[in-house]
């Protein structure tokens, strides 16, 4: 009954206040980036929201939801001297936004609940221009407030939201206020339990962007599987001005289509691309496409390519396609924080092109737009992932829609990126939940819809029998999916990694290609004796050769991304003298430097490729 009533709140409040809006392609809009050093408050008794006074006594969600009057939170100065004002954020202390709050004061390293931010900007209104306010994401959930008027809120750690503020904003100077909450609770999105740092606020790209009164909201375009050498997508305008012409085109190839959009700014279009060069890991080609409407102008680069499964094979192009692959977290280790920026990603994925690898998955959300287009243009396959992850409440309405709500956004902001192949659904979810599997459905489902030109999966447990010594994936999730694939962690958890060479993998029951997606162990850098010695680098190199000569004879193994690239931080790792709060199953130190382990998996690596290889003829 209560949820009932929160999530009828829910609905009849978002659209009180400013508008919620789709913005696709945020980095390629003439935008103003409100980054900078943020004005911020630490809330853990939620003060911002008790102290107003048409307070009444819900819980703080409730609260942020109905509060279409400003928090006690707004900026207001005392109008005279007698006035009581128990906050002052021209006086408080500031954070860089982007950026998460743990890594920026040692205070609130471990900081979980709410943090209030505030900043200014100017604006000076156009007539029949709107402007938006998008965040690349906030850690968990955000309430928004312009001149201290609620914009908007959103949950979902991982995923970008804008709104209109067009009615909210003025002329000059004005107040922006956002209070982030970063709590882990039960019926969210990771859920209660994760492996990794719980990094909370701003902590991607917060953008300004001002749009025609009806502007192009959305689009796709990747090439049709069904149809090759045919490029399929559709246009959707946002704005009064629903009918319009749109042409969208693709120079470098002379080609173009105009369509008329309907009454919901909507328009199929269809190309041809017969001309294109297709996208490959080798050779990332990709394409100017711009998208003309009466009121608006939008464009993009965009990589045509097919990827399906033949079999047990991948195929990229009709290739057979082998994926050498490396986990990422969104971390920079050296920095110890979360990675948001261009150059963070061309950190991190250049690590992964110097191990030879032409795939990652990036574990286990979505990771920021930069990392997704910069893989698009140095040529790295890309497996996304939304944070089902391990135990969620499988069994509540609300946790499902959040969940939903987070694989929409995943694909809505990256189905343009021809890196993008796999999306993976969940991570390592317990396989004899039958909600679980509904709910796991229920989103592939959803995927196919919105999407019907990548593959889905999810990372799958593993069944060993240990008298028969026989290995199968039994998750009944492996018949949905279109690979299966499985974080195995044969030699390190429960049993050694000479195991690998006594276990039968038996997959007979898929035919589909085959990936694991995690095997690792856990080593500190410089710490070196024999193999057999735990959390030493000699181990973790064993374990790779280990593991590395077993995959290779499995006939449907198609792919591989070992866990994981870097060292990253995680609260449940507190071994002391080894682990201190990491996890340290990197291939590279937290300080930057590589392990033995690496230079096992590079060597295979290069001779995978060499094996691998095919040629390109377009
Ligand atoms: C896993 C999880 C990953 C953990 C890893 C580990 O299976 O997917 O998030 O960090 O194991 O190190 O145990």
């Amino acid at each position: 009954m209560r949820l009932a009533f929160f999530l009828l709140l829910n609905t009849l409040t978002s659209s009180l206040f400013g508008q919620a809006i789709v913005l696709h392609n945020a980095p390629n809009r003439p935008a103003r980036s409100l980054a900078g050093n943020w004005h911020y408050i630490v809330d853990p008794y939620e003060t911002g929201f008790r102290n107003h006074r048409n307070w009444t006594p819900f819980d703080e969600k409730e609260a942020a939801t109905t509060t279409s009057a400003a928090p006690y939170y707004m900026h207001r100065k005392p109008a005279h001297r007698w006035e009581r004002i128990e906050y002052d954020f021209d006086r408080s202390p500031t954070l860089s936004v982007p950026g998460d709050w743990n890594s920026q004061r040692p205070e609130l390293l471990y900081y979980e609940g709410s943090l209030w931010y505030q900043t200014t900007f100017t604006h000076q209104p156009t007539p029949q221009r709107r402007l938006l306010l998008y965040f690349g994401a906030v850690n968990y959930r955000a309430d928004v407030y312009v001149n201290g008027r609620k914009a908007g809120w959103h949950e979902g750690g991982y995923a970008p939201f804008c709104f209109d503020i067009t009615p909210l904003a003025q002329a000059g100077v004005n107040t922006l206020i956002v209070r982030a909450d970063n709590r882990r609770e039960r019926e969210r999105v990771p859920g209660l339990t994760t492996d990794w740092w719980n990094y909370g606020g701003i902590t991607r790209d917060v953008l300004l962007v001002e749009v025609a009164q009806t502007f192009i909201a959305d689009f796709f375009l990747q090439e049709n599987p069904q149809k090759r050498g045919r490029a399929m997508g559709w246009v959707r305008l946002d704005g009064p001005q629903r009918l319009q012409r749109v042409t969208v085109s693709i120079p470098e190839l002379g080609v173009q289509q105009s369509v008329r959009t309907d009454t919901n700014g909507y328009a199929a279009v269809e190309l041809d691309i017969s001309h294109a060069k297709r996208w490959y890991p080798e050779r990332p080609k990709r394409y100017e496409v711009i998208w003309q409407a009466e009121t608006d102008t939008l464009s993009d680069l965009i990589g045509f390519r097919i990827i399906e499964t033949r079999g047990q094979d991948l195929l990229l192009n009709g290739k057979r396609l082998f994926l050498r692959g490396i986990c990422l977290h969104e971390e920079v280790p050296t920095r110890m924080g979360r990675a948001y920026s261009r150059e963070d990603a061309q950190l991190l994925l250049g690590w992964a092109r110097e191990l030879n690898c032409n795939f990652v998955r990036l574990a286990h959300y979505p990771h920021n737009e930069h990392m997704v287009r910069l893989a698009d243009e140095m040529g790295l396959l890309v497996w996304c992932e939304v944070p089902v992850y391990w135990g969620i409440a499988y069994d509540n309405p609300a946790t499902y829609a959040q969940a939903e709500s987070q694989v929409r956004a995943m694909v809505q902001r990256d189905k343009n990126r021809a890196a993008v192949i796999i999306w993976s659904v969940a991570n390592e979810t317990p396989r004899e939940d039958p909600e679980r599997l509904r709910f796991l459905n229920n989103m592939t489902a959803v995927v196919r819809q919105l999407d019907p030109t990548r593959l889905v999966s999810a990372a799958l447990d593993r069944t060993e029998d240990r008298t028969t010594n026989r290995i199968r994936i039994t998750d009944p999730f492996a018949q949905t999916a279109d690979v299966v694939s499985t974080n195995e962690y044969l030699g390190w958890y429960g049993s050694t990694p000479d195991r690998c060479r006594i276990v039968q993998w038996d997959l007979s029951e898929h035919s589909k290609p085959f990936l694991v997606s995690e095997f690792g162990a856990d080593a500190l850098l410089n710490y070196r004796a024999d193999s057999l010695t735990i959390w030493t680098e000699d181990y973790q190199a064993w374990l790779y050769r280990e593991q590395l000569d077993m995959l290779r004879k499995i006939p449907s193994w198609r792919g591989v991304t070992p866990w994981i690239l870097a060292d990253f931080r995680s609260p449940r790792r507190n071994l002391p003298g080894i682990q201190d709060g990491w996890n340290r199953k990197g291939l590279i130190s937290s300080n930057g430097y590589r392990k033995q382990a690496w230079y096992v998996l590079k060597a295979c690596y290069d001779d995978l490729a060499r094996q691998w290889a095919y040629t390109i003829d377009d």
